[in-house]
């Protein structure tokens, strides 16, 4: 029995011939931007990566199958999907969607699952869920980090997402074993900042080192990925202290309207970007971008 998995003919060769590529997630484009920027970045991200000389696998499921590479007729029909009839999916959910052949978009965690399946080992996206502020009542903790600590996906982040608290995010990802490398700095980035105020567990400033990194944790028999948090680069950063207030903002709307569950990140970052006057969707697609540009050099490194 093998997985419902098509490769786009360019991801199959490239897999095959051992070249290198790069997973791109899907939520991003339907939860996770208005279109039509969702489009743009989808292509401009798509486009970074071939001009880093690796093939990008945008991962998705439409008719009970999982995709990973989409024309450019199938990211513009994701891109136009309502975010209320594409499934959001995570490790729960993925099978389900695939089952009743309905539309689903990848969140990181599943779509680690689908890199894995199709053998591709560093996939790029914004930010990953993590502990969600006030998860001591919540108890909401994304999928994500659980991923990171069994699927052998290195992951390209511009660290976890500023909506949730950074220190328990860490703290968990500690717990689970997950590598959390920031890139050529000693501090943990903050997704739309820079800086966190917080150091991060380790540090790297090549693709070279990332790609030893995972292949000695393959040679060790460990499960799991490693999370690479690269910052924003700093033309397109908002300093943690604009954006600080809009985020507390957001959160105490989305705590009076009861958001929960899987609503609550996208929630978030639309109203963040509503009272940012878009200067939040500017940064987010900034970071994306150089989220890709790494992942292409560290996907070229794995395969030197
Ligand atoms: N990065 C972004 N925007 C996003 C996401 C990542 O810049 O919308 C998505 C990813 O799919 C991630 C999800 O898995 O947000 C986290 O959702 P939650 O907090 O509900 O686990």
């Amino acid at each position: 029995m093998t997985a419902p998995l098509t490769l786009s003919p360019e991801v199959g060769d490239a897999l095959a011939a051992g070249r290198p590529v790069v997973a791109l997630e899907s939520t991003i484009i339907t939860h996770g931007m208005p279109y039509p920027q969702n489009l743009d970045m989808a292509r401009q991200v798509e486009q970074a990566i071939r001009d880093g000389g690796a093939v990008p696998a945008t991962v998705a499921v439409m008719g009970g199958q999982i995709h990973a590479g989409l024309t450019d007729g199938a990211l513009q029909a994701l891109a136009q999907t309502p975010s209320d009839q594409a499934m959001k999916l995570s490790r729960a959910d993925l099978a389900v969607c695939l089952a009743n052949g309905r539309t689903g978009a990848t969140t990181v965690a599943a779509t680690m699952i689908c890199a894995r399946l199709a053998g591709i080992r560093v996939f790029a996206t914004g930010g990953i869920g993590g502990v969600h502020r006030g998860a001591e009542t919540s108890f909401d903790i994304s999928a994500d980090l659980r991923e990171l600590a069994q699927t052998p996906v290195t992951v390209v982040a511009a660290g976890a997402k500023a909506i949730l608290d950074l220190p328990k995010t860490l703290e968990v990802l500690e717990t689970l074993g997950v590598p959390v490398i920031a890139y050529g700095q000693d501090e943990l980035p903050a997704f739309w900042s820079r800086s966190s105020g917080i150091r991060a567990p380790l540090r790297m400033d090549s693709a070279d080192q990332i790609a030893a990194a995972a292949a000695m944790r393959a040679r060790l028999g460990l499960k799991g990925g490693q999370l690479v948090a690269n910052p924003i680069p700093p033309e397109a950063e908002i300093p943690a202290d604009v954006i600080g207030p809009f985020i507390e903002q957001a959160l105490s709307e989305a705590e009076a309207r009861r958001i929960a569950a899987k609503e609550v990140t996208p929630f978030l970052l639309q109203r963040i970007f509503e009272l940012t006057e878009g200067r939040s969707l500017a940064s987010n697609i900034a970071l994306v971008l150089n989220n890709a540009r790494l992942a292409a050099r560290i996907a070229a490194a794995m395969t030197r």
